[in-house]
């Protein structure tokens, strides 16, 4: 259980900011055998499809990255089933929500290759998924240290509180390079076991991997199931999975 006090800061620091960094919220042995299996499903699934954006280019100068990927882990393996409803996590997501009911949007684990990680360029997740009350955030867990030449995550703090902005769609909703540069975020170094939780509307990002060794981390895309989407997109599977609480909006129904 995490203390109440310390959740509280968390929402508070959420709310102010648009992020929050929990520090150690899985050991350090923990983060290492959920980076092993990330790494074995990744090699199990053997797939060729790269999601590095379009727009990724345009922060490499035309260079080639690579990503790693896999959509919705916790249909793989029961080590990523059991993490999206462990409590240290999901007691997080309900306290900066502020609500007691957390349900599952989609979860993506993305490894970036040594030395040729694909960048992100700065953009909100709302205009890939929007809803009604804003209340969807992505928690990132990282299972390896993810310094700043790793390509860590990268936030502008403060920026959720402007609401949705424009985004340019050539290659994954972003940002224009010229208004919003790379530079122009915080990076949010992390290490293992640490987990970043930011709102949909923050502004964030990520750079290239330049570093000889991986970076690994579990995005788990969450919201209050109160909270519906004002737009039919971005389906997945396990999506509505309640990870915490109830579902409230489930009332009556047939028997069978
Ligand atoms: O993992 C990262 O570096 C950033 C991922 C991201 O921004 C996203 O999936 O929306």
């Amino acid at each position: 259980m995490v203390d109440d006090s310390l959740l509280a800061s968390y929402a508070k620091a959420y709310a102010e900011e648009g992020y929050v960094l929990v520090k150690g919220l899985l050991d350090k042995a923990e983060a290492k055998a959920y980076r092993e299996e990330s790494h074995a499903l990744i090699e199990r699934l053997n797939r060729d499809a790269d999601p590095t954006w379009g727009s990724a280019r345009e922060l490499t100068m035309g260079r080639q990255t690579e990503l790693k990927h896999c959509h919705d882990v916790q249909f793989y393996s029961g080590a990523f089933a059991r993490l999206i409803v462990d409590p240290r996590f999901t007691d997080v997501a309900a306290a900066v929500m502020g609500t007691p009911n957390v349900q599952l949007h989609h979860t993506k684990l993305f490894v970036k290759p040594p030395e040729k990680g694909s960048p992100f360029p700065l953009h909100q997740d709302h205009p890939f998924f929007p809803h009604a009350k804003h209340s969807m955030g992505a928690a990132i867990l990282h299972f390896d240290d993810a310094p700043l030449a790793k390509g860590c995550v990268r936030v502008v703090p403060g920026s959720h509180l402007n609401g949705p902005l424009a985004h340019a769609e050539d290659g994954g909703w972003h940002l224009p390079f010229s208004e919003w540069p790379l530079e122009k975020s915080v990076p949010c170094e992390a290490e293992a076991g640490d987990v970043l939780f930011f709102t949909y509307l923050t502004v964030h990002g990520s750079g290239v991997n330049t570093t000889s060794d991986a970076r690994t981390t579990l995005l788990v895309q969450y919201r209050d199931p109160a909270d519906p989407p004002t737009v039919d997109t971005h389906q997945s599977l396990g999506q509505g999975m309640i990870l915490r609480g109830i579902d409230p909006t489930v009332r009556g129904g047939s028997a069978g």
